[in-house]
Formats: C-alpha cells, sequence, structure tokens
C-alpha cells in the first residue's frame, strides 16, 4: 500500500497521525538519534525533513539514520529544490496554493521534475497553504508570498476547495516554524468540511493541548518541528493524545 493511499484510509476512518519536522540544520547526529528514538516509542507516524534554508549537508546521513535503524517513513518537506533527497520514501511535492508566486507554484517543480521521475520517491501533490501567524516567518519571507489572514477562513476554504479540484491529494495549512499563533481552529473547521482530502496541520503546535485543538477541528495529520528541538520529551505527551 503507498503511503497515500494509507494516509486517505486512515483519514477516512478518522485515525489521526503525527509528523515529528526534523530541520537537518537544527541538529547533530547524537539529538538526531534522541529525537528518533523518542519518536519511535511515541508512535510518530512520519518523519518529514525540509526547512526554509539548508546550510549543512548533513540531511543525507540523517535520512540514511532514520532508514537503517527505525521503520518510520521518511517524507521529504523541501523548502527549495536543493532538499530533494532520493534516500527518503516521499516526497510532499508541495504548490503554495496560498501565494501568487508563479515559481512557488509551478517553476520549481520543473525544475525537479526529471530528478523526481528518475527516483523512486513516491510523490504526494499537497496544496501548501500559509496562514498568517502573528510575526513574519521564514517561510513567507522564503517564499516572498502573502500568508492568507488567519480570520479570513473564507479564503481559505475556496484556496483549499481549488486545490482539491486541481487534482491535489493532500492539503498542508501551515502557520510556519515556530509560528507564533497556529492555523485557528475555526479554519481548520470550515476547510475540513469543505474538502474531502487529507488535512495536514502545522506551524507553532507546540503543546499537547494545542495538537489536540487542531485534530478535534480536522485534521488529519499534525505536524510538529520547533517545539521539539527545544525539548524532544514534547515528542511523547503529544504522541498519547494522538494514540
Ligand atoms: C513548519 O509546519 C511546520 O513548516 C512545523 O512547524 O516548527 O512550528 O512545529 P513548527
Amino acid at each position: 500500500m503507498t503511503l497515500y493511499s494509507a494516509l486517505q484510509k486512515d483519514a477516512r476512518a478518522g485515525k489521526k497521525k503525527f509528523a515529528v519536522l526534523i530541520d537537518a540544520d537544527k541538529y547533530t547526529l547524537p539529538s538526531l538519534r534522541k529525537a528518533a528514538e523518542i519518536s519511535v516509542k511515541a508512535g510518530a507516524d512520519y518523519f518529514f525533513f525540509g526547512g526554509s534554508l539548508l546550510t549543512s549537508d548533513s540531511q543525507t546521513d540523517f535520512i540514511t539514520w532514520i532508514k537503517d535503524n527505525t521503520a518510520v517513513p521518511v517524507v521529504l518537506f523541501p523548502g527549495n529544490s536543493q532538499q530533494l533527497n532520493n534516500k527518503a520514501d516521499a516526497i510532499l511535492l508541495l504548490s503554495l496554493i496560498s501565494g501568487r508566486n508563479p515559481d512557488m507554484l509551478i517553476g520549481r517543480h520543473v525544475i525537479s521534475a526529471p530528478f523526481l521521475k528518475a527516483s523512486k520517491l513516491e510523490i504526494l501533490p499537497t496544496g501548501y497553504m500559509l496562514i498568517e501567524s502573528g510575526r513574519m516567518t521564514s517561510v513567507a519571507y522564503m517564499s516572498g508570498t502573502t500568508p492568507i489572514p488567519s480570520n479570513k477562513d473564507e479564503i481559505a476554504v475556496c484556496t483549499a476547495m481549488a486545490g482539491e479540484m486541481l487534482g491535489l491529494g493532500l492539503i498542508y495549512m501551515d502557520a510556519g516554524s515556530g509560528a507564533q499563533n497556529p492555523v485557528p481552529v475555526s479554519m481548520i473547521e470550515k476547510v475540513k468540511s469543505s474538502t474531502s482530502v487529507p488535512l495536514i496541520i502545522g506551524g507553532g503546535i507546540n503543546t499537547p493541548l494545542k495538537a489536540k485543538a487542531a485534530l478535534n477541528a480536522g485534521a488529519d495529520v499534525i505536524v510538529v518541528g520547533n517545539a521539539i528541538e527545544k525539548d524532544p520529551s514534547v515528542i511523547t505527551r503529544i504522541g498519547s493524545v494522538i494514540h
């Protein structure tokens, strides 16, 4: 079964999942091992790999270590085409549909297509939506796009519906890494009730309470990165909310 079929099946059955986001720049091999061990014990469903910048060359070693030592699938969540890596299992092929930057909607994909076609990566076409979350986030700055205002649920709903109609198999609403405020609950509820593809929510989820709020509102997968870099034990507490 592909990762996408499993995700779709679990989303339909209401089985919630969580992804631990690894930004390779923020880890050393020992700290990665520790986070990975805690993640496995906490029942993490995926390791997502990515970040707005990647300045070290450790990503390949980290992915290799995770593949050799755990059974948790590795999914690329690339900030740019330099983060492509065929040691992973799958890639969120992100089209930044909340923005109007053609490079992020289709340009980078054209450049990456031959590499992806030749790789064994499972391609997960994803409508990626940035949601305004207080202060400017790295992803908004680096992508040169304006996030959807956090009080404009209807814009988020129409954007997600359009993404689904274009054939994107996942919607990922992201407040941005380390966001001051996560994606609002009312926005998650409305997007969930207007679309039928699995919904991923991330950005600023740093407590079990915020994880629970996103899941209850309709998130099928939540993504946690920043909070874990600061305190890996957060994974255990969030894992217990989910499973
Ligand atoms: C960022 O959604 C991810 O793109 C995760 O956000 O790092 O705030 O958990 P955090």
